[in-house]
């Protein structure tokens, strides 16, 4: 099923429909929040199954680099503990509503951080779940327009990342984010 969506940027991303804890890329990204000590939806998912870890990692991010915790826009990496991808980069995607001003920007933010600590560790493939657009509450087009725009951005500057891929949880969402998307 997934195979038949649609890819884009002369296949460097490709929409795929399921759980992202199961990809074997190089890095996955998560949806954390700003304690970077798990919560619910993909980023329960990715410690439930990455295991302690990953949890010992974000710990010692809190302890060290970031005592107040992840700002909103930004991205840190751990290890991928027991998962199949290499590294997990942890990134904050904004609370809907809570930013008006700047809550496309801090979008944009996570995918372009995230894309840029990806080739700062020389990653060659990159798994996202759609960030903000669950607990967190960003209307599902909007966030297609802006990350689509964000990541094609990032990829007309950088040749080291092969493939890009959106996991969408529900068929409907992928449907959205294809009818959205403003890769061209
Ligand atoms: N694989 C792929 N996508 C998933 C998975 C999965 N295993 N599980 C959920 N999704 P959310 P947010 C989709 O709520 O909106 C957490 O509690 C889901 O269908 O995970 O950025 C954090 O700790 C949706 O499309 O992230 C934060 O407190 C998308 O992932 C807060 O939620 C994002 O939904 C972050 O909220």
């Amino acid at each position: 099923m997934s195979d038949a969506l649609p890819t884009f940027l002369d296949e460097r991303v490709r929409v795929l429909i399921g759980d992202i804890t199961t990809h074997d890329v190089t890095a996955i990204v998560n949806a954390a929040n700003s304690t970077l000590l798990g919560g619910g939806g993909v980023d329960g998912a990715i410690h439930r199954i990455g295991g302690p870890q990953i949890y010992a990692e974000c710990k010692q991010i809190r302890e060290t680099t970031h005592p107040n915790g992840l700002p909103t826009g930004e991205a840190v990496i751990t290890t991928g503990g027991n998962l199949a991808a290499q590294y997990v980069i942890h990134t904050v995607g904004p609370i809907y509503g809570r930013n008006p001003a700047r809550e496309a920007e801090l979008l944009a933010a996570c995918y372009d951080n995230s894309l840029r600590i990806a080739r700062q560790y020389a990653v060659l493939s990159i798994a996202f779940p759609s960030i903000s657009t669950g607990a967190f509450g960003y209307p599902k087009p909007a966030a297609a327009a802006i990350s689509s725009r964000a990541i094609r951005d990032f990829l007309t500057t950088d040749n080291q990342i092969r493939e890009v891929r959106l996991v969408f949880f529900h068929p409907s969402d992928a449907r959205v984010f294809l009818e959205y998307q403003e890769f061209e």
